[in-house]
């Protein structure tokens, strides 16, 4: 069963500041390093802000942790497709921490969302429109386990065989995505890439502090990695000086670092997927009235609130964007 190209760990992606070179990374790869994707001084007010942030919801109890040594990774969502709490904190607690909806949490992270340079990469893999489906820090502790192999668009439906049963796409969950189980040979037809992912470095990443761990060439797999079948299967990790940043086709194995240094790995993941689909968190309802007052109109369309081909709309489907603060037209009667 080779789904999975071989490799010399010379051939694979290097930072590199080149885009042309970068899209043939993603396009042969699964993804590029993008090097001084983020000015220094950006990174620095990134970290800044993430590291105050982390602090203040660990002193306030908001913290989310995963990662830890006696974690249950792999059974994340309930019969009901509910997320399972205890399925991401340790019983001992989790050891990296999880900041949600950096949207709302500095203008600094509104300013990474401006850059050209990572718009156009992310328009490589998705084309001309895509929204923010999550936007996200990891700060990999010490002592952080590697975190599963996963994709992305784990949720994407992928190409059917006439005559084969396929799982009706509302029956997904995070561990059930296709009727079959791995298919038994590498497939002819693939989904294509609905997701791209973002990672920042805002510390140098390496092997020993928790690189990514990537599967190269994985995004033509044409299936999700198995826990059984890719048990062995060879990852190296990514690794770039502060403001480099890891962009993905939305299909390629990968996940998280054990970080066995003692000093955490700060990291933004900005995820975006095609303006047809539905984000992990819902900026819609979740970005604060004072980011949306002040949001350009390129802001508002990443957070989903531009009309799509007629989608997304809360009544007429001509209005370019919608507005979450207006007011709904209710039940009307005749005068
Ligand atoms: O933090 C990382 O290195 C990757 C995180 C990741 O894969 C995820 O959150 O899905």
């Amino acid at each position: 069963m080779n789904y999975l190209p071989t490799w010399k760990l010379d051939d694979l992606p290097k930072p590199t500041k080149d885009l042309a070179r970068a899209r043939a990374d993603i396009n042969l790869w699964g993804y590029c390093l993008l090097k001084d994707a983020v000015p220094t001084s950006l990174v620095e007010r990134c970290r800044l802000r993430l590291r105050e942030q982390a602090a203040a919801e660990k002193e306030q109890g908001l913290a989310f942790e995963d990662g830890g040594p006696n974690q249950q990774w792999g059974d994340f969502t309930d019969n009901n497709g509910r997320v399972r709490p205890e399925a991401f904190r340790a019983k001992n607690g989790g050891i990296n921490q999880r900041v949600w909806m950096l949207v709302n949490k500095g203008q600094a992270f509104l300013d990474l969302l401006e850059l050209e340079s990572l718009n156009e990469i992310v328009g490589h893999v998705l084309g001309d429109k895509f929204i923010i489906h999550s936007y996200t820090a990891n700060i990999a502790k010490p002592g952080g386990i590697v975190m599963p192999l996963h994709i992305d668009q784990w949720w994407a439906p992928e190409p059917t065989v006439r005559g084969t049963k396929h799982l009706p796409v509302g029956s997904f969950t995070r561990e059930r995505f296709s009727a079959n189980g791995p298919p038994k040979a590498p497939p002819k037809m693939l989904a294509p890439p609905v997701v791209s992912n973002v990672l920042v470095m805002l510390d140098a990443m390496t092997k020993e502090n928790g690189g990514t761990r990537l599967v190269p060439g994985s995004h033509l797999a044409g299936r999700h990695p198995d826990k059984v079948l890719d048990a062995e299967v060879n990852t190296i990790a990514a690794e770039g000086p502060p403001g480099c940043a890891i962009v993905t086709d939305g299909r390629i194995w990968h996940g998280t670092g054990s970080n066995q240094t003692d000093i955490d790995r700060n990291a933004i993941l900005i995820t975006y997927c095609g303006p047809q689909f539905r984000p992990q968190e819902n900026y819609t309802i979740g970005t604060r009235l004072d980011v949306l007052s002040n949001a350009s109109d390129r802001l508002r369309e990443l957070l989903g609130l531009r009309v799509w081909c007629g989608y997304g709309r809360t009544g007429d489907p001509t209005v370019d964007f919608v507005d979450p603060t207006a007011e709904k037209i209710g039940e009307l009667k005749l005068d």
